[in-house]
This record gives C-alpha cells, structure tokens and sequence, in this order.
C-alpha cells in the first residue's frame, strides 16, 4: 500500500506522520484515505455508503443532502461500563469511572486493533474542537474503520485540511478507533458493523488519548465529542484552570434589547437541545442557540467567564422533537442530515415518535422492518438520533463561533426529578452553587445503555463525562470562584422542569414556557430584588415569575415550589451517603454546604 508519499504531501507534523505509520502497521487495512474535509469528500463518502447499503438517501424535494440508516440493535447507546479512564492511579479516575491499569489495558486493545481494519479502509481525519484559530479550541486526529464516523465528524466538527492547518506543530490528541470487524477476503460487509464480543471506549488521561473499540454509535465512535471535548477536554481544564462541562450555551435578549448569556447541564436526553434553541412564548424575549451539549468556560483577563460551543453540528434526540416542541431543531435537520434509528416513511422521509400527534400508516422501523402503527413496538428507537449541521439552525446566535466565546451571566442545573427539587432556585452564593451541581440526581434515559427511569447522582451532568476523580472535580469549580470572585462570577441556579403533581402528571408545561423561568434568572442577575430565602435556596416571590397567559392552578403553583422539610432531610442523608464514595477527595465546601442546609433544614 502506498500511501506515505500521500501522507508527506498531506503534512509535514514529523509525530502526526509516525503515529498515523504506527496505526496502519497495527490496524493493517486495505487503503488509507487522508480525510481533506471537502464538500466532495463528503459526498463520495455518503454516496460510498449508498453503494455499501448503510445509508439510504432521503427524498431529495422533502430532506435534500440527508440519509437514513440504522445500526445493529445491540449498538444503539453510548456504553458507560465499557467506557474507562486509565489514569496511573486509580484514585485519580475516582469511584465514579471505570479503571483499569493503563498499560495492561493498552496491552489487551493491542491485541484487539492488531489487524482489526483488514479488508477496510483507515480514515484518518483531523478536526477541530473550538471554531478555528480560536486559542480555546483543541485539535484532535481520528483514525477510523467508519465511513459513518468520517461523515458524522464532517457535520460535527470542523475537519480536514482547516483542521490540519491549525494544528500547524503543535500537539494534537491521538484518537484510535474501530469497529472491530475485519474482513476476510471475500466476506461480505454488514450495513453496521460493530463487534458482538468486545466494546471498549478508552482514555489515557496522562497522556491524552483515547482509544476506542466494538462500537460505530454515537459518543463511542465520535471521539471528538464526549471523548475528547468531555472526558480528556475535562483533565486538560483541570491542570490549565478552566471548565469543559455537559452544558448548552444560549443568548437571552430582553424586550429592552439588553443580551446576557446563560450555559445549563442537564443529563443526556433531558431537554438540553430544546432549551438551546427554544422558540419563547414570551413576547419579546428572543432567545439566540451557541450550543446543544457541550460548553469549555475560561475566565478572561477582566474576570468573564467566556464559554465556546467546541462542536459544529448537533447530535440531538429525535424522539419527541416536533414542530411544538422545537421548531428551530426542526428547520435546523431540513437538509445536509444524517438520521440513525429513527423510521423511515414510504417516500423516503423520517419520521418518529412525537414528530406528528398520527404516525403514518406504513413505516420501516429502526429495524428496518416493515411497521405500522397497529405494532406494539416503537417506530423509532428511544435514542435514534439526527445529526445536523449547528449553521442550519434559524437561531444560531451571531457570536456563536467567535473565537473568544460568550460571556456567561449565569448558569443553571437540572434534572429530571418528579419530586423534591422546585422548578427552579438560586444559590446562596458560589460555593453553594456547586453543593448544587454536585448534588444533581435524574432519571436514566435511552442515552445510555442501562435501567431507565432509575434514579441515579449525576453531578453536574458529568457522571458519564468526567475524565479524572469527581472530588477532585468539585475541589476545582469550588477553586475557580475563590480565584475570581466579584460581580462578574455567575451565579448558579437550579431547575427541574419535571416535578409531578399527587395526580402523576407534571405540573409544568415545559418547552417553551420555560422562558418564563429564564425570565426571571435573567432577572436575578440583572441584580432585582424578586426572590424569597428558603432552606435550599432562593426561589421567586409570589407573582415574580411571570406566568401571563399560562393556565395553572394555584394548587400548582403552590405544589412547583413546595419545599417539604421532611423531603429535603432525606435528600441530605442520601446526599451524605453519596458523598461518603469520594472519601478524602471530598472537598470540605461540599461538606460545610451539607451541613448548613441540613442545619437550615431544622
Ligand atoms: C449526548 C449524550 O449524545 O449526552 O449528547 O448522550
Ligand atoms: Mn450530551
């Protein structure tokens, strides 16, 4: 195979052209393609899996530039106990990831990649996490058997040539993956391929790599998303002094024209997508989309903290996206998307769950099966996802790739809880803020393979995504506010759009009336004087939230803010017990928080 003297001309990064030599001697595939992240590339590599049977192009009237496909039903989520942080040392991984000893893990996938691309072609494709040329953003190179992974970065990411461009000398974040299905000569390929025995998505945070195997969905294949610009990004702003968190960014501007920028982690599949780009029922108060998933904050020289969207695309949940529940994601997967495990209409549009109030009376399924609505199952799988560029969105705001990020004015957690936590209350201060965000619990949802509907701590979001010790995760944000305090530092809220009411429905609307609680957020940190002390929090005055032109009963009203002493008492004994896993990583601010609410709570 020659391809050196492609990869000579390609770049002259003496390390990236050993490394990219090293995973061809070890991988053995067929060919090499040297990804140039041209519109034209794209193309062929879409009309290449045409050809292969992995994408089936849509309707090019109804969803121009788009493809369907679905993957093997065991491949369907990002896998959380085959995902591993191989620090040196185990405590730093903490007792939340998944830990092996590095180099008898490098020594096992060895032995896995070792000829596992044979009758394939190695990608290998360079991107960006951050706008380009942006001193925030981080370069990583993928190598991979996945033509799906190579049209997915091309939306996700910026990739190719750019991408190379500025990486110029310097270091990039090695990114191996596979699907694990060699070919032998002759063997016909399957539509999505992926291993039936071995699924392993793995980080060297010493040495920021990531190594990813068995796998071609989403988070596991991607691995500039959740590998990169989460579990690695996360070690890197530990040892620099910033933040990469599992939050969207967006821009709120008041009817007076006054801006402010607001970034919120919630779990996987919990909205974060829909509040991104929401379309407000308030009059006059517009909301602008930065980003879906994924925010990296520093702090500037005058004491902002400044955040920018490192993707380029979106990766949302289809399930539940519609017209009402959010338009500017509907316009945003108009055309140039690709959808997974979503189903597939008779004139080759999409279509899933939630999408219409009818499904249409003949479909193929996630299965790629023939269904109808009389089936018992689900059209679409609960996780099936689109895949978009960011641009396509109406409301991307018109700083969203400014180099320099967003200046945020607040942030905000949430999680899916039918009980306990109010729609939504404020922090006392910052220290009180992160007790917040490390206290955040939800329920499981399709993201993840796993029992869903439990309830599970996911501290700030990042149970899944936090690269070293969560302890010594909390220890840094608590750092950072201590080493900028002053009138700039955000401050923290909390929401939970899902509270049930004795009946088991929920008692908030959601979606687009929750710019009725961004309202007064922004509110807050415009400094008004609108808000009650409770133990936990502050929460709005009577009629401080505006719920003009919003039919909810007093009885509901009452039940969304209801704070229940007896509730809150064994939250905090729940949250101590929690909290005990993270032994002497435990900062003391999250221990002093516990103690004053508890001692509020009497
Ligand atoms: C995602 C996730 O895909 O959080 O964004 O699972
Ligand atoms: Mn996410």
């Amino acid at each position: 195979m020659r391809f050196n003297e492609d990869l000579i001309k390609w770049t002259k990064h003496s390390s990236l052209i050993h490394w990219i030599q090293e995973m061809v001697k070890l991988c053995r595939p067929d060919q090499v393609h040297l990804c140039d992240g041209s519109q034209e590339e794209h193309e062929s590599v879409c009309a290449q899996m045409v050809r292969s049977g992995t994408f089936i192009p849509l309707n090019e009237q109804k969803r121009p530039g788009s493809f369907w496909c679905h993957s093997d039903p065991n491949d369907v989520a990002r896998v959380e106990d085959a995902t591993f942080i191989c620090s040196k040392r185990k405590e730093d991984a903490g007792p939340t990831n998944n830990w092996k000893d590095p180099e008898e893990m490098k020594k096992m996938l060895l032995g896995l990649f070792s000829g596992c691309m044979r009758g394939r072609t190695l990608y290998v494709i360079p991107f960006s996490m951050g706008p380009l040329g942006s001193p925030s953003s981080r370069i990583g190179v993928q190598v991979t058997d996945s033509p799906y992974v190579v049209a997915s970065m091309y939306i996700m990411t910026r990739m190719g040539r750019s991408a190379l461009k500025a990486l110029g000398e310097e270091n990039f974040v090695p990114c191996l993956h596979s699907v694990g299905v060699p070919l032998e000569p002759g063997q016909k390929d399957v539509s999505w391929p992926c291993s039936s025995t071995h699924k392993y998505i793995v980080h060297f945070p010493e040495e920021r790599s990531i190594m990813s195997y068995g796998s071609g969905y989403g988070g596991n294949a991607l691995l500039g998303k959740k590998c990169l610009a989460l579990r690695i990004a996360s070690v890197i702003g530990r040892d620099e002094g910033w933040l990469a968190e599992h939050m969207l960014i967006l821009g709120l501007t008041s009817p007076q024209g006054e801006k402010k920028y607001f970034a919120a982690a919630f779990p996987s599949a919990c909205g974060k997508t829909n509040l991104a780009m929401l379309k407000s029922e308030l009059p006059g108060w517009k909301f602008e989309c930065v980003g879906d998933d994924i925010a990296w904050m520093r702090f500037d020289q005058d004491g902002s903290l400044r955040a920018i969207n490192p993707e380029a695309g979106f990766f949302g949940v289809a399930p539940g996206t519609s017209f009402k529940s959010n338009p500017n994601a509907m316009l945003a997967i108009a055309k140039n998307s690709i959808f997974t495990n979503v189903a597939l209409t008779l004139d080759h549009d999409v279509w899933w769950e939630g999408m219409t109030d009818t499904p249409p009376a003949q479909l193929t399924s996630w299965l790629g099966k023939p269904w109808t609505p009389n089936d018992q199952t689900k059209a679409a799988h609960p996780n099936a996802r689109f895949t978009a560029p960011a641009k396509q969105c109406p409301v991307m705001d018109p700083a969203w790739e400014d180099p320099k990020g967003v200046p945020i004015s607040g942030l905000i957690f949430g999680g899916r809880r039918s009980s306990v936590t109010p729609l939504v209350c404020e922090s006392f201060n910052w220290e009180h803020g992160v007790f917040l965000g490390a206290s955040l619990s939800s329920e499981i949802t399709a993201a993840a393979a796993g029992e869903i509907g439990k309830q599970r701590h996911d501290p700030f979001a990042m149970l899944p995504f936090c690269g070293y010790n969560m302890g010594d995760y909390f220890a840094h944000w608590l750092e950072l506010g201590k080493k900028h305090p002053g009138p700039k530092l955000p401050k923290i809220f909390y929401v939970n759009w899902f509270r049930k009411g004795t009946d088991g429905k929920f008692l908030w609307p959601g979606f687009g009336e929750n710019a009725r609680v961004l309202k007064w957020i922004f509110e807050r940190v415009k400094g008004q004087d609108n808000a009650d002390v409770t133990p936990i929090g502050l929460i709005p005055k009577k009629d401080a939230l505006d719920f003009s032109g919003l039919k909810l009963s007093q009885e509901a009203l009452q039940e969304l803010f209801d704070v229940k002493p007896e509730e809150w008492r064994k939250e905090v004994e729940d949250l101590r017990k929690y909290f005990s896993i993270f032994k002497d990583r435990l900062p003391s601010g999250i221990t002093d928080q516990l103690s004053q609410l508890e001692s509020r709570l009497k």
